[in-house]
């Protein structure tokens, strides 16, 4: 099995967590103000847990995969000022409480430190992808909203997302039937939140 391949078994579910009409909207410009601010502040919160999930599979990486890794904890890192930047220009308080969605994703995270490690780079890759392919959807984006595409669409990111998906298949090569698959079940996982995300944001009424 390889990285691919998942995509391809489940197609359904990752169109669901990749295409969606919060990105619909922010491509034609007709998202609610509330829905875009609060994807933007629960989406800080997110990449915060990114940041702790993806320090602790360093240790435990093969030693070719540690550079890659850090190498996107470094760029998270910069993301997190990015977006401290984007909620200041909106006045937005990202000091904002999780939603359960969000906490979910947190919880999920959390857990992926004690599953083998094959799972836990093949959920990093789809995370990636997905939002690689979700923002793809949405190019080139209404004006208010271009630069948020831009930031995940670049050659930069997509070549970290190929990255990952080349650790995600060495991975799955070396595992065995058991490990993947917890793999499967940890993207489909994926799949499952990162739809639940998108609803979360278009669902906000206010007071993100
Ligand atoms: C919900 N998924 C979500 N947020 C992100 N920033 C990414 C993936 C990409 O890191």
């Amino acid at each position: 099995m390889r990285a691919l391949d998942l995509l391809d078994r489940h197609e359904a579910r990752w169109q669901a967590a990749t295409r969606h009409p919060f990105l619909e909207g922010v491509r034609e410009g007709t998202l609610p103000d509330e829905a875009f601010e609060a994807w933007l502040v629960q989406d800080y919160l997110f990449v915060l847990d990114g940041l702790g999930f993806q320090s602790r599979l360093i240790p435990r990486a093969p030693r070719t995969d540690q550079a890659l890794i850090a190498g996107g904890l470094v760029a998270l890192e910069g993301e997190l000022s990015w977006f401290e930047d984007k909620a200041k220009e909106r006045e937005l308080d990202l000091e904002a409480p999780r939603h359960p969605t969000n906490a979910a994703y947190r919880e999920f995270l959390i857990g992926l430190e004690t599953e083998p490690y094959p799972a836990a780079i093949t959920a990093l890759w789809a995370i990636e992808r997905a939002y690689l392919e979700a923002w793809t959807s949405a190019r080139p984006g209404h004006p208010d909203y271009r630069e948020f595409v831009e930031h995940w669409t670049t050659p930069d990111f997509a070549g970290y997302v190929s990255g990952l998906e080349g650790a995600a298949d060495a991975a799955l090569e070396g595992a065995s039937g058991d490990e993947r698959e917890r793999a499967e079940e940890t993207f489909l996982t994926v799949a499952r939140l990162e739809r639940d995300f998108w609803e979360m944001a278009l669902s906000s009424e206010g007071g993100a």
